[in-house]
């Protein structure tokens, strides 16, 4: 029997999350998939990075509401935050997938993530809780897009070094 390959896939909590109290509840469904979280960090999402994560959707007649949304714009300034983490593991996109459950939280199954904790806001805006990355090729970009080589523990994918002019940097006083 062969043992499957590990995979790397990409999770965020999003703002409606963070604002529900939910993130314990989340980490500890996805616990269920036996990952190991190899990075993970709280941050607050520029409107680049969150065009540049939902590009593929930017056709779509609810691409603005949606960015707005993983930004936490439409909730309180200390709710304009997300935590992201990455997961490894043998098949740790469909595992995560499975957890998360179907984009639209109505549809989702009622156990999962989306299906327990998502809702459908008036205004037509999936909130369904979580990301998690649909591919390897998705969860690559996406893992290279929200976390720098150094945040991640281990080796992931392959670092070159760059030289920086000389500047500044904040330190702890
Ligand atoms: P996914 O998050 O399940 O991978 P995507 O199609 O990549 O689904 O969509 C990204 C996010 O955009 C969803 O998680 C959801 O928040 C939102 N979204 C997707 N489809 C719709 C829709 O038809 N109406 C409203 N929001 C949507
Ligand atoms: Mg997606």
């Amino acid at each position: 029997m062969s043992t499957p390959k590990d995979e790397y896939t990409l999770v965020i909590v999003k703002p409606d999350g963070i604002k529900k109290s939910l993130t314990g509840n989340i980490l500890t469904k996805l616990a269920e998939a036996r990952l190991i979280i190899i990075g993970a960090k709280v941050l607050h999402v520029s409107k680049s990075l969150a065009e540049d994560h939902y590009r593929h959707l930017k056709d779509k007649p609810f691409f603005n509401d949606l960015i707005e949304y993983i930004q936490g714009k439409p909730y309180g300034e200390e709710y304009q935050r997300v935590m992201a983490l990455v997961y490894r593991g043998p098949d740790a996109i469909r595992r995560v997938r499975a957890l998360a459950g179907s984009t639209n939280p109505e549809e989702a199954d009622p156990v999962s993530i989306r299906g327990s904790y998502g809702r459908i806001t008036t205004k037509g805006v999936f909130e369904n809780v979580i990301h998690a990355s649909s591919d390897a090729k998705d969860a690559e970009r996406e893992i290279k897009l929200w976390f720098k080589p150094e945040e991640i523990v281990g080796d992931l994918f392959p670092v070159k070094k760059v030289k920086r002019e000389a500047g500044e940097e904040t330190v702890w006083s």
